[in-house]
């Protein structure tokens, strides 16, 4: 398969800073050379020309911190994935989670997409509900068309479907976001539906819900996996997904072969151990990529 990875070098969505260093700390972990490994024809696109919060305007336009830097990066990333022949998979390296609203309607390109969020928050804050301002609690959002209108409008027009997303791993959610989540529908596996149901079978339920999808998206926050297993985060909460759950989502996903781009987000490199997330973070890519050990 060809694989396109680009880097979105971003901090300006989350709370803390050094997420813009995750694509550094994902190629220092060699994710090219891992899917090489694995027979991909692999190409670097470099990155996404992206703000620095020294000298961006942060002033923050109606709840929304660094609005205008962040439209000005996701439409980078959107533009060089919509410019992407239709069968190479892409890779997008963050970078903080608000990227995605580029990044999804990138790899989107115009078809019906299921959206499967691996986090361990829902990102489904709206400009109005948000306690923080921060645009990374505020993607998924904006992908189904709530929210700010420039944000929702970085896809020309393309909007995911409420019923075409899935989140599994969830287990912090704002007072006024849970009640968006029920509104709109969205399926939520949380981290009490792992526990009790298994990957195994969340993995068959969620490709049996996206049934009817053209494309497929993974967009997999870091902190989804417990941090204990990926500690450089900048919002790290207890309980989350152990190495193997991690992998064994992919590798079922994988198994679908019906994966057609994804998104590594939140990697911080300076609250990390020895670059220890990214190493985790690209094995989870090896393993969505057919990563086989017989
Ligand atoms: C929180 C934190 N829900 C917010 N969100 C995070 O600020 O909206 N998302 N950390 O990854
Ligand atoms: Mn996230
Ligand atoms: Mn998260
Ligand atoms: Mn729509």
């Amino acid at each position: 398969m060809n694989i396109s990875l680009l880097g979105i070098p971003m901090d300006l969505g989350a709370g803390r800073r050094g997420v813009d260093m995750g694509p550094s700390a994902l190629r220092n972990a060699r994710l090219a050379h891992h899917l090489r490994d694995l027979g991909h024809t692999v190409t670097d696109l470099g990155d996404v020309p992206v703000a620095i919060p020294e000298t961006a305007d942060k002033l923050s336009q109606q709840g929304l911190v660094f609005l205008d830097s962040i439209l000005d990066a996701c439409t980078g990333a959107y533009d060089r994935l919509r410019a992407l022949p239709d069968d190479t998979f892409s890779i997008s390296m963050g970078g903080d989670h608000s990227m995605s609203m580029g990044t999804v309607p990138g790899a989107a390109r115009g078809k019906r997409t299921g959206v499967i969020w691996v986090d361990a928050h829902t990102d489904f804050n709206t400009p109005d509900s948000s306690p923080s301002g921060n645009i990374h609690g505020m993607p998924v959002a904006h992908l189904t068309g709530l929210g700010d209108a420039r944000l929702a409008g970085i896809g020309g027009g393309w909007h995911a479907h409420p019923e075409d997303i899935v989140m599994i791993g969830i287990r912090s959610i704002d007072a006024r976001e849970r009640e968006l989540i029920r509104e709109h529908g969205i399926t939520v596996y949380t981290m009490k539906e792992v526990d009790q149901l298994g990957i195994t079978r969340i993995a068959e339920e969620t490709l049996e819900r996206l049934f009817g999808v053209e494309r497929l998206h993974v967009s997999f926050d870091a902190d989804a996996l417990d941090p204990t297993v990926c500690p450089g985060v900048g919002t790290p909460v207890p309980g989350g997904l152990t190495y193997r759950e991690g992998h064994l989502l992919m590798e079922l996903l994988s198994e679908s072969q019906r994966v057609t781009s994804m998104d590594i987000v939140e990697v911080n490199p300076i609250l990390d151990v020895r670059n220890e997330t990214a190493q985790v973070m690209v094995g989870m890519a090896a393993s969505l990529l057919g990563q086989r050990i017989l």
